[in-house]
């Protein structure tokens, strides 16, 4: 049975699990801690893929003192070999008495698998500690395990009025320094970053993530892993010198079909993809490419088309202090609905001041 003390060291474990937030991908973020007679004797987490996992480098710090400990990890222990062995195996082999895991493996390759043989080798094994948190803490890759589709996130910035830019496209600064830095955050966790020709066109952003002091804490600087920059181009019109493509990091335009400019576009290092890319498409291809989580940062009408597609789990709407009049552009673009019964529902999940401006994130039921 679980207890109190279970709950606090899973807590840890989930703020060790933390510390590879922006850096384990394609992999899930992984936290243990090995407990002793009440003591901590050795704590790790999963930093990146192909290194060691969370349970490895716990045992490493635990060194003798793992015999006899109760383990607490944030994932079921895994049973497969991929890029390194088994944790359960090791586990095994170090002699820990008990292991508490906050969650099944979602992968086909353990699901399950590595608590029964925890089990077989007669560690007393508890699954479902803290699993609420340890499940937020991988939305995507759980996502991706269960259904072969990311985790995807919707970034917007309005007004008061609920409007975008004013009518001729001017933009940009809506909202102030600190809300563009958090959306700094939201692309360091990303896998990729989406957006349309209509933004790389008349914002040229880099869509990067620039090195910031948050990602250089206590635990030592963690080198910049740039999200993969996905273009939505149906005729290929983005300039080889655009700033999406010349950037730092991967860039990978998605056309309808190919046309006389995409070797341009490869010479200039992007990747150039045509088939018929509807946003469920285009989430698969992602996927199948390991993404986990995804952000569309893009104008309404992309926005709108991958709502509209029922292809988004969340809403992050940054609302600057100003009001920019009904003809400025609107927040999204949605067909028009004749029913109230037809309306989306969201659920206001989190609400946070940013600087001047407000966040709300909102999930979106499904459709
Ligand atoms: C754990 N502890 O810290 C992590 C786990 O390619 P590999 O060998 O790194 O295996 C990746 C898979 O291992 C990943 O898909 C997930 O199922 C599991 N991740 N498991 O016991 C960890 N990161
Ligand atoms: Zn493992």
């Amino acid at each position: 049975m679980a207890n109190s003390s279970d709950r606090e060291y899973m807590s840890r474990a989930l703020y060790l699990a933390r510390r590879g937030l922006h850096t384990t991908d394609p992999n899930p973020r992984v936290g243990c801690v090995l407990v002793r007679n009440g003591m901590i004797v050795g704590e790790g987490w999963h930093q990146r893929a192909g290194e060691p996992h969370a349970e490895r480098h716990a045992l490493a710090t635990a060194g003798e003192q793992a015999r006899g400990a109760t383990c607490y990890v944030t994932l079921e222990p895994c049973s497969h070999t991929g890029r390194t062995g088994p944790c359960a195996d090791a586990l095994v082999e170090a002699g820990v008495a008990r292991v508490v895991a906050a969650m099944q493996d979602p992968n086909p390759q353990v699901a399950g698998q590595g608590l029964a043989r925890l089990r077989d080798a007669g560690i007393e094994v508890e699954c479902g500690v803290l699993e609420d948190a340890a499940r937020a803490l991988n939305p995507g890759f759980i996502r991706r395990m269960e259904q072969g589709l990311p985790w995807v996130r919707v970034k917007l910035a309005m007004s008061v009025d609920g409007r975008t830019a004013m009518a001729s496209g001017e933009s940009q600064w809506i909202t102030g320094a600190e809300a563009r830095e958090d959306v700094q955050r939201l692309r360091a966790r990303s896998s990729a970053i989406v957006t349309g020709i209509g933004t790389v066109l008349a914002d040229a952003p880099s869509l990067t993530v620039r090195p910031a002091t948050w990602q250089f804490s206590d635990y030592g600087p963690t080198p910049v892993r740039q999200p993969l920059r996905v273009v939505l181009d149906r005729a290929l019109r983005t300039p080889a010198d655009a700033a999406v493509i010349q950037a730092d990091g991967e860039c990978l335009i998605l056309t309808a079909q190919e046309t006389s400019g995409a070797p341009a576009l490869r010479e200039a290092g992007a990747e150039v993809l045509a088939g018929d890319w509807s946003p469920r498409q285009v989430l698969a291809e992602l996927a199948a490419r390991g993404c986990n989580e995804v952000l569309v940062e893009a104008g309404a009408e992309l926005a709108g088309a991958f709502v509209a597609a029922g292809c988004v789990d969340e809403l992050v709407v940054y609302m600057a202090p100003m009001l920019l009049g009904s003809s400025a552009r609107p927040l999204l673009a949605l067909p028009g609905l004749d029913r109230m019964a037809d309306k989306y529902l969201l659920t206001l999940r989190d609400t946070r001041q940013v600087g001047v401006d407000l966040r709300l994130c909102y999930a979106l039921a499904p459709r």
